[in-house]
């Protein structure tokens, strides 16, 4: 296709941005100097550390109106917790890499994406850095493999003319570094730090962070590994139940729901495994809105092609023009006309659902139909305060439904089911302003680029979030059914190229106090 053989130019993969390029030791090419990489010491002795002072947190907590976070699991619930998280994603892992044969985990099933074999040491390589080397003090186990499985030495294009490990070695090596790694966490030192360690060294006070990132680095390539599954051709592999089905009030509710101006506090300083780009919490006003209750539906987002939203430049911004002429954009990715709109979904093809989310649009797409509806993306800030305001309270809270973790009935995670769930589905998880399914579904564009917060610090080193800031990149939030909700949280920020399509990405629109409803084309609903 066109587009995937436009992507191949882009370089810095935004997917490969986690733990990564500068461990102790690695040289690092490219752009920043790597100063702030992770301490380079000698291997030590395993966890004896005294606790490091607080003091080397890297940035100092302004006051912040967020939930308490009195229940953040310390010590022996924080290894218990960390075990669990860590187990659950290779459960997901082990069967994503599972369901097919070798020849077709070896196989690149999309130049955009890497060969599944390539995504299970990955991983593994990962943990045995950040983990048995950083945390525990542990020698390499296979230094030679390393530059293999960093992120930033090979695009993706390339990896699959790599020496990699073979399915069996990814496998043995995924094996040898967990086990070792609950050794680990049975005797690691887990001291209380700043919120579970954010900013402190990962061999002593920084431990019980390390631990959550890892489990969210599997957890995101999890994610990944489904869009592969996604782009891939063949027969079904995959199948889940569906998602419940919509409540009896979906198709009355409100096409939007208001969000009063004033300040509210985003991001966090109180999130225990909040990611270094969440961080700290500071405060935003935010004007007055309108946002669509729930995300646009195939129906809606059919209408607006219907209605010739992929042929006039007006709908679309210069750059969203050239690239709907460049790589032929008609529809979502996956769909097809056959006498009516079909969508490929892991491996079947079927009709599209009209009152589910779309899926598997670009940042243009968005936009352009978003300025049809005579509407505009939420900004980032917009999205985050409907998400997590009280206004009860004037407290941000960890997710729209509230401070208290995650279950199947508040919002679709976790790969349960293989689609989003019908708009205006989970009405147990909505925000206080009204809005459904900010968390889970579908990740939702925003009109904002990916920008560090005021007061942000790069942690554990600069090419998780740092080198991706600036324009080129769009944010995404609110995850959806393929994230584990161990990586999903009303603060959390995802990112991407505005052209990319094959990530489990939709939207909802929205408008300013000033700005009139349907000012231009037909409204979500009305179609
Ligand atoms: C944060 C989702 C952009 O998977 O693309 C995984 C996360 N970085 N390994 C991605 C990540 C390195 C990253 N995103
Ligand atoms: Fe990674």
């Amino acid at each position: 296709m066109t587009e995937h053989s436009h992507r191949q130019h882009e370089e810095a993969e935004p997917g490969e941005t986690w733990p990564g390029k500068t461990w102790p030791g690695k040289a690092a090419h490219g752009c920043a100097p790597l100063g702030e990489a992770p301490h380079a010491e000698a291997p030590h002795a395993e966890a004896p550390h005294a606790e490091a002072p607080h003091a080397e947190a890297p940035h100092a907590e302004a006051p912040h109106a967020e939930a308490p976070q009195g229940e953040a699991p310390q010590g022996e619930a924080l290894r218990a917790l960390a075990a669990a998280e860590l187990l659950s994603a290779r459960e997901r892992t082990t069967l994503l890499t599972s369901v097919v044969d070798d020849a077709d985990l070896i196989r690149q099933h999309s130049p955009l994406m890497s060969p599944l074999v390539w995504d299970l040491a990955h991983v593994a390589n990962q943990e045995e850095l950040w983990l048995l080397r950083e945390v525990g003090g542990r020698d390499p186990m296979h230094p030679e493999i390393d530059p293999l499985y960093d992120a930033f030495e090979h695009p993706r294009a390339e990896r699959p003319t790599l020496p990699l490990l073979t399915p069996l070695e990814a496998r043995r090596y995924g094996h040898e570094v967990r086990g070792r790694v609950l050794d680990l966490i049975e005797r690691v030192k887990l001291p209380a730090g700043p919120p579970n360690g954010f900013g402190a060294e990962f061999n002593g006070a920084g431990a019980g962070f390390a631990f959550g990132m890892i489990a969210q680095h599997e957890v995101q390539h999890d994610e990944t590994m489904l869009a592969t599954h996604q782009l891939r051709s063949g027969p079904a592999v995959l199948s889940a139940p569906p998602p419940p089905p919509a409540p009896a009030d979906a198709a009355s509710l409100p096409a939007e729901v208001h969000v009063p101006g004033g300040p509210f506090t985003m991001g966090t300083s109180a999130e225990p495994w909040a990611l270094d780009n969440e961080r700290p919490a500071h405060e935003v006003n935010v004007p007055g809105f309108w946002l669509d209750t729930t995300p646009v539906t195939n129906a809606a987002y059919a209408a607006f092609i219907a209605d010739g939203g992929y042929d006039d430049p007006r709908l679309w911004t210069a750059d969203g023009w050239a690239h709907r002429q460049r790589a032929g954009l008609t529809a979502p990715l996956f769909w097809s006309w056959e006498g009516t709109w079909t969508r490929l979904s892991f491996g079947v093809r079927e009709t599209v659902v009209p009152d589910e989310p779309v899926l598997h649009v670009c940042w243009y797409e968005a936009d352009a139909y978003a300025r049809w509806a005579g509407r505009r993306l939420p900004t980032e800030a917009e999205w985050e305060k409907a998400a997590r305001l009280d206004p009860a309270s004037g407290r941000s809270r960890r997710y729209p439904w509230g401070d208290g973790e995650w279950t199947p009935a508040l919002a679709n995670l976790g790969q349960r089911h293989l689609r989003p769930a019908a708009a205006g589905s989970y009405p147990a998880g909505a925000a206080p302003c009204g809005a459904r399914q900010l968390i889970g579904d579908v990740w939702e564009w925003t009109s904002s680029d990916f920008l560090p917060y005021p007061g942000f610090t790069a942690w554990p080193y600069k090419e998780y979030s740092q080198v991706f800031f600036g324009p080129e990149y769009k944010v995404l939030r609110g995850g959806a059914f393929g994230v584990s909700p161990v990586a999903c949280r009303g603060t959390f920020r995802n990112w991407d190229y505005p052209i990319r399509r094959q990530i489990f990405a939709g939207f909802r629109t929205a408008r300013s106090d000033d700005e009139r409803p349907d000012s231009g084309g037909s409204s979500p609903r009305e179609t």
